[in-house]
C-alpha cells in the first residue's frame, strides 16, 4: 500500500468540497476543486488507537447529487461519520450533479491526490470501465455504493446496497394487494441506465406479469428519481390513462409528485389511485399518516458507518465480501402512524 506523508497532526481536518465556502458539496465539475479545511481546536491528540500507522484513512467520495431525500440522508450520514471521527479519517466530497463526467472528473482528481480509499454512487451502469482500471492501476480500491456498474468485478472491491430485484418484487405483491389483484396501472421509473431503476423495474413488472394476468401496466416512464419530473410525468399518464387504480414509482420522491397530480386532477391519493414506492423517507410516511400513499419498500441510505468501516479495512490489506446487502423492510399505511417517529431519516 502506498506510504503517505504524514502531515503534521496539529490540526485535524475534514476536507469537504465546498466552493461556497457553506459546507455543501460543490459540483465536481468546477475544477480544480478547492475544499474547505475545519481546524479542530484541541491540542493535538496521539493517533487514535485504531488508525494505521500511516496516518488517517483518507476517502474520495463521488455522490451523484441532490436529487432525492434518499440522496441528501446518504449524504448526511457520509459527512456527519467523517466530521465525528475526524481524528481517523479525511473525507474528499464531489457533488456530480447527476452527471456522469463530473464522476469521473472527480475520480480522476481522487487518484491524483492519492487517495486510500474511493467511493463511487455510480448515476448509471455503464461507462466506468476506463476510470476504474486507472484506479486499479494506483492500487486504490473502490467501494460501490446503493448502486452497481456494469463492469468485471475484479474492478471494484464491494457494493454496499439493496437488492432492487428484491424491491420492485415485494412492491408488485403490495401493489396487487392494494388493488385486488386486478386493473390498470402506471409506473414512474426512476435514471435511465440507474441499477436502481432497471432491476426495480425487471423485480416489478416481472412479478406482475407472473403472477397478476388481472393486472395491466399501461404506461411506464422515467420520472428521473425527482419529485418534480414524477408531478410531470404522473400528470400526462391521467390525461391518457383516466381509469388507472394504481401507481408504482421506483421511490418516493416521484411517488410524492405524483400525489400532487393526483390531487390536482380532482382524485383521491390512497383512495382512488393506490401508490407503491420504494426508499421509506419521512414524507411518504407523512403522506401514509394522511391517508394519501399506501406503501413504500424501505431502502436504507444511511451507509456511511459501514461504507467507512469497509473502507478501513480495505485500507488494512483485509478482504470483504463482494456484496454487503442492506435488509429493507416495508411499511403499509395502517402502521405508518406508529412508525413514523421512529425513522431516522
Ligand atoms: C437506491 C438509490 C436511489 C434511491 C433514490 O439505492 O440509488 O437513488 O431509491 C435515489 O431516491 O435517487
Amino acid at each position: 500500500m502506498k506510504k503517505r506523508f504524514l502531515g503534521a497532526l496539529l490540526s485535524t481536518a475534514i476536507v469537504v468540497t465546498s466552493l461556497a465556502g457553506c459546507g455543501s458539496a460543490a459540483p465536481a465539475n468546477e475544477a480544480p476543486v478547492q475544499t474547505a479545511t475545519i481546524e479542530n481546536e484541541e491540542t493535538p491528540k496521539a493517533a487514535a488507537p485504531d488508525s494505521s500507522s500511516d496516518g488517517k484513512l483518507v476517502v474520495g467520495f463521488a455522490q451523484i447529487g441532490q436529487e432525492s431525500g434518499w440522496r441528501d440522508a446518504e449524504t448526511m450520514s457520509i459527512q456527519n461519520y467523517a466530521k465525528e471521527h475526524a481524528d481517523e479519517v479525511e473525507l474528499k466530497f464531489a457533488d456530480a450533479q447527476q452527471k456522469q463526467e463530473n464522476q469521473i472528473k472527480a475520480i480522476k482528481s481522487f487518484i491524483e491526490q492519492d487517495v486510500d480509499v474511493i467511493g463511487l454512487a455510480p448515476v448509471v451502469e455503464t461507462g466506468w470501465d476506463q476510470v476504474f482500471a486507472e484506479a486499479q492501476d494506483a492500487g486504490i480500491p473502490i467501494i460501490l455504493l446503493d448502486r452497481t456498474a456494469d463492469v468485471d468485478e475484479s474492478l471494484y472491491a464491494t457494493f454496499i446496497g439493496s437488492d432492487f430485484i428484491e424491491e420492485g418484487k415485494l412492491a408488485a405483491q403490495n401493489m396487487a394487494e392494494l388493488i385486488g389483484k386486478k386493473g390498470k396501472i402506471v409506473e414512474l421509473e426512476g435514471t435511465v441506465g440507474a441499477s436502481a431503476a432497471t432491476d426495480r423495474k425487471t423485480g416489478f413488472d416481472e412479478e406482475i406479469a407472473a403472477n397478476y394476468p388481472d393486472i395491466e401496466i399501461v404506461a411506464s416512464q422515467t420520472g428521473d428519481f425527482t419529485r418534480a419530473q414524477g408531478k410531470e410525468v404522473m400528470e400526462s399518464f391521467l390525461k391518457s390513462n383516466p381509469d388507472i387504480v394504481g401507481v408504482y414509482a421506483h421511490n418516493d420522491d416521484m411517488a410524492l409528485g405524483a400525489i400532487e397530480a393526483i390531487k390536482e386532477a380532482g382524485l383521491k391519493p390512497g383512495e382512488d389511485i393506490v401508490t407503491v414506492s420504494v426508499d421509506g423517507v419521512k414524507g411518504i410516511f407523512e403522506a401514509m399518516v394522511a391517508g394519501e400513499a399506501n406503501c413504500t419498500v424501505e431502502c436504507n441510505p444511511l451507509l456511511g458507518p459501514l461504507f467507512f468501516e469497509t473502507a478501513a479495512k480495505l485500507k488494512k490489506g483485509e478482504s470483504v465480501e463482494k456484496w454487503v446487502k442492506s435488509v429493507d423492510g416495508v411499511f403499509t399505511q395502517d402502521v405508518a402512524k406508529d412508525a413514523i417517529d421512529g425513522r431516522a431519516y
